[in-house]
């Protein structure tokens, strides 16, 4: 049964699509996700064939597969209230695939560069150029994302950001830019 997500997620995912609908065409496909990690592979100039963008561009895959599968759409194209609602039953059914443990480990592993198993405010700032924000931005979520002010975000305090920015009321939850939006 597909239950309706509260206001705070539904304006959450439909900021989300906003960034992720990068063509601007008023529909999720997957080309938007494929541009996203050609960013992220361009970004950081890893070869195709590198294992962390494999692991990137293949996360992204199943979350796209899993947001088509969670909605009724006719054809592989959510439009935004679709997808607003793909995503929350994707989030909600964890049965398949774990949306925060598989895209957000991928996701981390492509930010920690120097494989330290945390992320530095350096490191972050770098992925938010990569994604077009600006570095004052990134200083603020960066510290909203370090839980224990120990200056680094690790793996923990990683995957709970995206967590919180699945399921949690703070409208501010820094960790959207695991699903593309900072
Ligand atoms: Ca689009
Ligand atoms: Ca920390």
């Amino acid at each position: 049964m597909e239950t309706a997500p509260a206001a705070p997620i539904t304006e959450r995912f439909g900021q989300l699509f906003d960034t992720l609908d990068s063509d601007g065409d008023g529909a999720i496909t997957w080309e938007d996700y494929q541009r996203l990690v050609n960013r992220y592979t361009s970004g950081y100039s890893l070869d195709a064939a590198d294992r962390r963008a494999q692991a990137v561009h293949a996360s992204y895959q199943m979350l796209w597969l899993e947001l088509l599968r969670h909605s009724s759409a006719p054809e592989a194209r959510l439009d935004r209230d679709m997808f607003v609602r793909a995503m929350h039953s994707a989030s909600e059914d964890r049965s398949r695939f774990n949306m925060t443990e598989g895209v957000a480990e991928a996701v981390f592993d492509l930010l920690d560069t120097d494989d330290g198993g945390s992320v530095s405010e350096a490191e972050y700032v770098r992925y938010a150029e990569i994604l077009g924000v600006a570095s004052e931005t990134a200083r603020e979520r960066f510290r909203g994302l370090d839980t224990d002010s120990d200056g680094f975000v690790n793996r923990e305090e990683f995957v709970l950001s995206s967590r919180e920015y699945l399921f949690g009321d703070d409208p501010d939850s820094p960790g959207g830019f695991v699903f593309g939006v900072i």
